[in-house]
């Protein structure tokens, strides 16, 4: 079950998820917090969905079928963070997946200043994993050095940080670091792809989800989940005038 925006160019946000999800071989149940306007050249306004409208999609589907794992986008304000907070608080056998969606890769924000702290109460305390890219990693943590960031946000109780690479200096390749509580932590790395891709982040963390729900581990999922975003990168395809869309029915395998 996703809980993001609605982006009409299927680039980003629910659709991604959904895309990702269905080609994964799980089914998609989305919860939609925000209607965007947007096309493959960026954001150009948002409309929130009610705190009560998200609780009721969500319940109306949770009364309905069982679920394998939460896994949240776009929530654009704190009470939408609460609100999706509390519905995996009442599930607290179901993990939760959180990507702390901030702005769109266009460099449009997507949600308020309350939206941090708001993670920091309600979503990550209860996260079995969160997927930031380095920015996002800095901000959530709240200081430049990735390792603090990374024992603050531990800290909280969210149980693995995979903070991803990408919008990091221009290496060769990019890397990519999954960090879980207990000291372990994964590196790996992917040669650079050049070009800019529209939902890259949210294609990942769907795909971490679709293989939890389908029993991996942690870090098996995370690892399968790099192998195939990095695939649908690859396979990315132009729509618009602006950026690719990425290929989420790749060939993929565990
Ligand atoms: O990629 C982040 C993102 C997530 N969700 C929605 C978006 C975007 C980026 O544009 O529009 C709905």
């Amino acid at each position: 079950m996703t809980f993001g925006g609605h982006d009409p160019s299927s680039g980003a946000g629910i659709q991604a998820d959904a895309l990702t999800v269905h080609a994964l071989s799980c089914h998609p149940v989305t919860v939609v917090t925000a209607v965007t306007v947007q096309n493959s050249q960026g954001v150009l306004d948002y409309q929130l969905i009610t705190p009560q409208h998200i609780f009721d999609q969500a319940k109306a589907l949770l009364n309905d079928m069982d679920i394998a794992v939460i896994k949240t986008g776009m929530l654009g304000n704190d009470e939408a963070v609460k609100v999706v907070g509390e519905i995996s608080k009442s599930l607290p056998g179901i993990p939760l997946i959180v990507d702390p969606v901030l702005a769109s890769n266009t460099g449009q924000s997507l949600s308020t200043d309350e939206l941090v702290p708001a993670l920091h109460e309600h979503l990550l305390p209860g996260a079995t994993l969160t997927t930031p890219n380095v920015d996002e990693c800095r901000i959530l943590g709240r200081s430049r050095s990735i390792e603090s960031c990374v024992n603050a946000i531990l800290k909280l109780g969210c149980r693995n940080i995979l903070v991803t690479g990408t919008h990091d200096s221009e290496t060769a390749d990019v890397e990519h670091t999954l960090f879980m509580a207990g000291g372990r932590s994964y590196r790996s790395s992917y040669p650079r792809l050049q070009g800019e891709y529209h939902g890259s982040g949210c294609t990942l963390a769907a795909a971490v989800s679709a293989f939890v729900a389908r029993g991996f581990s942690v870090d098996r999922a995370v690892a399968s989940a790099l192998d195939y975003t990095w695939q649908t990168i690859k396979q990315a395809y132009k729509v618009g005038y602006g950026q690719f869309i990425p290929q989420r029915s790749v060939c993929s395998e565990d």
